[in-house]
């Protein structure tokens, strides 16, 4: 039987997303231990923990077919992969940060300037596109510190939260890139591979699709329908349902997660009540 092989990371931050993606298509995977593989239920799916750094050389030498990995180590490993989905979860970037009482006015105050980095490739090609001159200092970890350290005048590092940059002392000042956990694919040649790959990427197009949306009821006097239809963006047009009292309605739709309190501010302005918000698990289209 051909099983479809997915690399995800062993430990550390994309783990549990990676996991929780798979448990969302349906697809269950038993991480326990020092486990190096382990063959999923629910899917013709081996999955194969690895460094989320490694991950992109074992997809460009088919070792496995896709991976799960942080966009910004694509940029590290030069690999040739294809990103077939942008997942949503582990979101960072890439920031150029300065100790805070520096007088920093434009990224011209970097030149001749000494760089501390874990991520060489994506900073040496800032400073190219910019025209700068600075010298990269190559750290595999804690990076925040070497400032304080006297060992950089700056740091080139990830952020999420910025909590590790405030605490250190630094103010962030320029943004390199955005990153998120990506989904990626290698040459495949094998039609049944392809084949399964179209499938998993069926169910987890559906599952992102889901996260992005909720479902929205609410009731509404008749002559309002329009007006509430002109602000619910729908996927086509709300469902209109009758209730008891014939003067109103219950009006059914989706609401896009990132235009969410707008459209729930203006649908109470026009009067609609009952409003009820529930999470959607898998949307087909
Ligand atoms: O060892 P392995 O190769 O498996 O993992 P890794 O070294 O890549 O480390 P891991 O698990 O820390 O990160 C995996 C991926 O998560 C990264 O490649 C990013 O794509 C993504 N990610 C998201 C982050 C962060 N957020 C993040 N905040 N990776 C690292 N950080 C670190 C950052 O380096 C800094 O030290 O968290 C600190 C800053 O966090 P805030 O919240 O204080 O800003």
């Amino acid at each position: 039987m051909t099983l479809l092989k997915i690399a995800i990371q062993k430990s550390g931050r994309l783990n549990e997303g990676s996991l929780k993606l798979l448990k969302d298509c349906g697809i269950s995977v038993e991480n326990g231990g020092d486990k190096l593989k382990a063959r999923a239920n629910g899917f013709d799916l081996e999955v194969i923990f690895l460094r989320n750094s490694d991950i992109p050389h074992y997809v460009e030498d088919g070792v496995v077919h896709l991976g799960i990995v942080g966009e910004n180590v694509l940029v590290e490993s030069e690999s040739k992969v294809r990103i077939l989905e942008k997942l949503g979860f582990s979101r960072c970037r890439l920031a150029l940060a300065v100790p805070k009482e520096v007088d920093y006015n434009d990224i011209n105050w970097l030149n001749g300037k000494q760089i501390a980095t874990s991520y060489p490739k994506a900073t040496e090609a800032f400073l190219i596109e910019n025209n700068l001159t600075a010298s990269l200092h190559l750290i595999s970890g804690s990076v925040e510190i070497s400032p304080a350290l006297g060992l950089a005048d700056a740091v080139c590092d990830l952020v999420s939260s910025g909590n590790t940059l405030f605490s250190n002392g630094l103010k962030e000042v320029a943004v390199l890139m955005r990153s998120e956990a990506v989904l990626i694919q290698g040459e495949i040649n094998d039609l049944q591979v392809k084949q399964l790959v179209q499938q998993l990427q069926f169910r987890i197009q559906s599952v992102l699709n889901a996260r992005n949306f909720k479902y929205v009821l609410l009731n509404c006097p008749v002559s309002k329908i329009d007006k509430m239809n002109a602000i619910l963006p729908g996927m086509k047009s709300p469902s209109i349902i009758p209730l008891v009292d014939k003067n109103w309605v219950s009006l059914h739709s989706v609401i896009q997660e990132n235009d969410f309190w707008n459209v729930i501010d203006a649908l109470k302005a026009e009067g609609a009540e009952g409003i009820l918000i529930v999470p959607i698990e898998k949307m087909v289209y």
